[in-house]
């Protein structure tokens, strides 16, 4: 049998599935050309490792790989049912965890290569992360969309890692018992977006929609769609990097001002940014448990060794 050597944990609630071994071994130069490599020539280990009978739609795969910086302690892509993801912050959360957990970090700061540039994870000696992400901004302000059976939906587009269309005004509870809504809202605004050409810089799809609400322990509540249906459990590490963005562009925030984000399960992340030229950079502190340490079997005579 193949054999993918795994440890899971969780971030703030939403689950990171760390792929140490087993995946065929990756050429390219950058971890853009080793992403574009696994998505090409090797997609059938994520569907294996991530969709059922592994795994679930919720689960977000990370896959450790060399650096390509010499001063990095690893490399990562990230991926999820439907495909590969820019960055991931809750998931960096959780790799640092991971690498704690088997012995292979100490705390302190670590620099991790990724497909859309590198970032750095500082582990404090009490086990709490803090992701110094890549640099993030607000593209455009107030974009509107038609969204079929809600109207005109308007929302900022960010970067903070991957594209975030963000709305504050869309008259849904956002609370864990309304997740169906938020989801229905959430997934026709996603392709409202894609329909009508409402891109991100480039033309880049924009596959994170992230809706915000009141918190009463918290600066804010969001609840975050991620491309392929499911809902991020965490706050979302790169969409907390957008929000912050857009706050910092409005005014909002000061430099090095505290934003506390609540996600839907009530996981919290705490952020600040700093100013970098035309850019921010958010900085995102959360924390990540070790859930299960294990080796996934993958036996070909199994109709569904490649997941379904
Ligand atoms: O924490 O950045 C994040 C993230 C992206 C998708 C799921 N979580």
């Amino acid at each position: 049998m193949r054999q993918i050597e795994i440890i899971d944990s969780h971030t703030g609630g939403e689950p990171t599935r760390l792929v140490l071994s087993g995946f065929p071994a990756l050429a390219g130069a950058s971890m853009a050309d080793q992403r574009d490599e696994l998505r090409e020539r090797h997609d059938q280990w994520r569907r294996a490792c991530l969709l059922e009978p592994r795994g679930s739609d919720v689960l977000v795969g990370a896959l450790y790989c060399e650096p390509v910086s010499p001063d990095a302690v690893c490399g990562v892509i990230f991926f999820n049912n439907t495909g590969y993801i820019g960055m991931c912050g809750h998931g960096t959360i959780g790799l640092i965890a991971s690498l704690h957990y088997l012995g292979r970090i100490a705390p302190g700061s670590h620099k991790i290569d990724t497909p859309v540039g590198p970032v750095d994870a500082v582990l404090h000696e009490d086990g709490a992360v803090t992701l110094r992400n890549v640099p993030a901004y607000r593209y455009r302000r107030q974009a509107a969309v038609e969204v079929p059976g809600h109207g005109t939906v308007t929302g900022d587009i960010a970067w903070g890692g991957n594209w975030f269309f963000l709305v504050a005004e869309h008259g849904l509870s956002v609370r864990l018992d309304n997740v169906e809504a938020l989801s229905a809202f959430s997934c026709a605004t996603m392709q409202a977006l894609e329909a009508q050409g409402v891109t991100g810089a480039d033309g880049a799809r924009i596959d994170h929609v992230e809706l915000f609400a009141d918190d009463e322990h918290a600066n804010s509540r969001n609840f975050v769609m991620c491309p392929g249906k499911a809902y991020d459990r965490s706050p979302c590490g790169t969409g907390t990097s957008a929000k912050l963005a857009c706050l910092a562009a409005d005014g909002k925030l000061a430099e090095g001002e505290e934003w506390v984000q609540a996600g839907i399960t009530g996981s919290r992340f705490v952020g600040h940014y700093q100013r970098e030229g035309d850019f921010i950079r958010p900085y995102i502190t959360g924390r990540a448990h070790i859930t299960a340490r294990a080796t996934l079997l993958i036996d070909e005579q199994d109709p569904f060794a490649w997941g379904i």
